[in-house]
């Protein structure tokens, strides 16, 4: 998955798709790479990030997403909105990924349930404002299976189809360096909830501090790329469904080497 971000302030490319052509330009490009779904998003997660009107959001998005939709192009929409979903799937997004998994807003699930695409469920705990403070666990990974439980089971309820539903623990949200690594570390367990996973490691926060120069200075979010595609080869050996990236093409490729590992015998 391909990530346009039409924002001022994302933490690794804000401000650069911000024009609609340029932002249609680099969801080409993105899919020229070999992206198989190229996701557009107008609201920055990032920690103390401030949100965007409704009106604002669908003003960054719905050009991008109507003109990527009609090359034939698989969009997803980033949204936590349903005001936002909703004219964005009929303008031809097949996915909806929504970083609140259905607990931003109260009708979300409705209406990704009456629509019948598929859905992203991540886990989060709270807007971007004031999520770091609520980073505590006892025992991150079995706290975030018990969480997203709870969610699908709201979107269940809600009438969406288990088999529409893809997961994501959240990297980043409400979470750590160290909560990262250990949920990567045990992204086994997430077996239990029997469903596909994405995962967004792509250029965070966990891998510029990794990656610290000798005087503690973070890597710098565009210098994270290396990184991301290591940890997204090994993402891949594990057959997860999916993984969210800014730059496709080494992404794509280290797929590609992985999945030609896995295939034993052909
Ligand atoms: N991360 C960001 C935004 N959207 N969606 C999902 N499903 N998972 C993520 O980890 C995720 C996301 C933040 O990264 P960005 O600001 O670079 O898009």
């Amino acid at each position: 998955m391909g990530v346009v971000n039409v924002t001022p302030d994302s933490f690794s490319d804000g401000g650069e798709w911000l024009e609609p052509a340029t932002a249609i330009n680099h969801g080409m490009d993105l899919l020229n790479e070999g992206a198989d779904i190229v996701e557009v998003g107008g609201e920055s997660t990032r920690p103390g990030a401030v949100r965007p009107e409704v009106s604002e959001e669908l003003r960054r998005v719905m050009p991008v997403i109507a003109a990527l939709a009609a090359t034939g192009a698989c969009v997803s929409v980033d949204t936590m909105r349903a005001a936002v979903a909703e004219p964005a799937i009929a303008a031809g997004a097949r996915l909806v990924n929504d970083v609140s998994g259905g607990k931003a807003d109260p009708q979300m699930l409705r209406l990704v349930a009456e629509s019948g695409i598929p859905y992203v469920c991540m886990h989060w705990r709270g807007h971007a404002q004031d999520m770091q403070s609520k980073a505590v666990y006892h025992d991150v990974v079995s706290e975030v299976i018990a969480e997203l439980r709870a969610q699908l089971d709201a979107a269940e309820s809600a009438g969406v189809p288990a088999e529409k539903l893809i997961i994501d623990p959240g990297l980043g949200f409400a979470k750590t360096a160290e909560h990262n690594w250990q949920l990567l570390q045990r992204l086994g367990e997430f077996a239990v909830l029997g469903r596909p996973m994405l995962i967004g490691a792509s250029r965070k926060t966990f891998l510029g501090k990794l990656l610290a120069a000798a005087d503690g200075s973070p890597r710098p979010a565009k210098e994270r790329d290396d990184a991301t595609v290591a940890l997204n080869t090994v993402l891949a050996l594990r057959e997860v469904w999916g993984v969210r990236v800014h730059a496709v093409r080494a992404n794509r490729d280290a797929v590609a080497v992985a999945q030609r590992l896995l295939s034993h015998g052909s």
